[in-house]
């Protein structure tokens, strides 16, 4: 369970938490939030953390047979089958059914990440759970699970962490204990890694008014993204496009997304607040609404950019929320971007930067952990040339083009 803790410095507010768990604990999440009072009211800030107590090995397993059990009274269909049936064996996980309790898990925390606009208790507690079943996990170079040549090709795809170990399993699985030659090998990587590709058709392609968002780290590429989209539906699609700018945190965002709406020839809103946003979406006639934001994320639950996750606010526009994920990112820190986006309500992810890599398991680490699909692919600075729309099939030979083996 976690628990929250404040206190004027990070120090304080960990000697707070340490205070009440010990100092075992584990820390979930930091941010600076608004102090309590007047003085917040007036701007001041102190910091909050959540943490937990650690989760021994027998509580773990006794966590997850209780999460069984209600999910099984509940909704037996939605997850993975189940981990502890066999009332032989009951207490000490062995590593088979920590691969299986993973995968549980992992569903259990991606049914969340889309039922979810905030985070809850009971998300905090299942992230909790998942971080110190991965923490338990073998690790992905254990030399029974890796053969050099399958090391090879997830190095030079860039997949890493619990995703690579998931498909040493099922490259393994489809050899069936035979040795594969390099080409069945290749060939099995290729199908293991397609079975882990989600896309949804590029947004621009619907006819009905839309609204674009782009959410994500800082530098990631969201608003030359932002700009690629418009400059595309303008040019290719004959259609009107305004922007909506939330980034009014960064000195010189403003400039730069005025210069791209100029260039384009649209309408630019600034908006600061929740409030403003919708009743911007609202005012804008166009067929497209493009929403920058700003790299910070959101920093409370009434953050603007917690007003995407709005869906009444937004009635009659198709909404898409993109998550932006470079392609060099690591799959471990993927979920750290992921849950600082989650009460967004991302609903698919443009991969940025495919040039600057020539390991772009970002491609697949961002669906492997959210479940979200990829919609949009970038390839560099210009614009609106340097953009794609994402199909599986690119994606495949981004992450293991056939000649590099051959
Ligand atoms: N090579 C390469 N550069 C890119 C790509 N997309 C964006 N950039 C560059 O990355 C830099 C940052 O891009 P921005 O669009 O300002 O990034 P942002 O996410 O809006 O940044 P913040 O608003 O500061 O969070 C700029 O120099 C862009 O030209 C890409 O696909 N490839
Ligand atoms: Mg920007």
């Amino acid at each position: 369970m976690a628990h929250v803790f404040r206190g004027r410095t990070l120090s304080e507010a960990r000697g707070a938490a340490e205070a009440e768990l010990g100092p075992e604990l584990i820390v979930l999440q930091k941010r600076k939030v608004k102090r309590k009072g007047i003085s917040g009211m007036l701007g001041a800030t102190e910091f909050e953390i959540e943490a937990g107590r650690p989760v021994s090995t027998a509580m773990l397993a006794e966590k997850l047979r209780e999460r069984q059990e209600e999910r099984k009274a509940a909704t037996a269909s939605l997850f993975t089958p189940a981990a502890y049936d066999d009332e032989d064996h009951p207490a000490r996980p062995g590593v088979h059914d920590l691969h299986r309790l993973h995968d549980e898990v992992r569903a259990m925390r991606a049914m969340l990440f889309r039922m979810s606009k905030h985070p809850s208790r009971l998300q905090n507690e299942l992230l909790d759970l998942r971080r110190t079943v991965d923490t338990m996990m073998p690790s992905a170079t254990t030399p029974t699970t890796r053969t050099p040549r399958l090391d090879q090709l997830l190095e030079s795809s860039g997949v890493d962490g619990a995703l690579a170990r998931d498909i040493v399993l099922s490259v393994r699985k489809q050899a069936g204990g035979t040795k594969l030659s390099q080409p069945q090998l290749i060939d099995a990587y290729r199908d293991a890694l397609a079975d882990r590709i989600r896309v949804r058709p590029w947004p621009l392609a619907a006819d009905e008014r839309q609204l674009i968002a782009l959410i994500g780290p800082p530098g990631v590429g969201k608003t030359t993204t932002a700009a690629k989209i418009a400059a595309h539906a303008i040019s290719k699609l004959n259609k009107t496009v305004t922007f909506i700018s939330c980034d009014t945190f960064r000195i010189g965002a403003v400039e730069q997304i005025k210069r791209f709406a100029k260039l384009l020839d649209s309408p630019l809103m600034i908006v600061k607040k929740r409030e403003d946003l919708h009743r911007a979406v609202k005012q804008a006639s166009t067929d497209l609404i493009l929403i920058d934001t700003s790299g910070r994320g959101p920093t409370s639950a009434n953050s603007v950019e917690t007003g995407l996750a709005d869906t009444e606010a937004f009635e009659g526009l198709t909404r898409q929320v993109m998550l932006c994920l470079p392609a060099s990112i690591r799959y471990s820190d993927t979920s750290g971007v992921a849950d600082t986006y989650r009460s967004c309500s991302p609903t698919t992810i443009a991969v940025t930067k495919l040039d600057l890599t020539s390991a772009p398991g970002g491609l697949i680490h961002g669906t492997a952990y959210t479940e979200l699909p990829v919609s949009t692919l970038c390839m560099g600075q210009r614009v609106p040339e340097d953009i794609a729309p994402a199909t599986a099939g690119r994606i495949l030979d981004y992450l293991s083009p056939r000649r590099q083996f051959n």
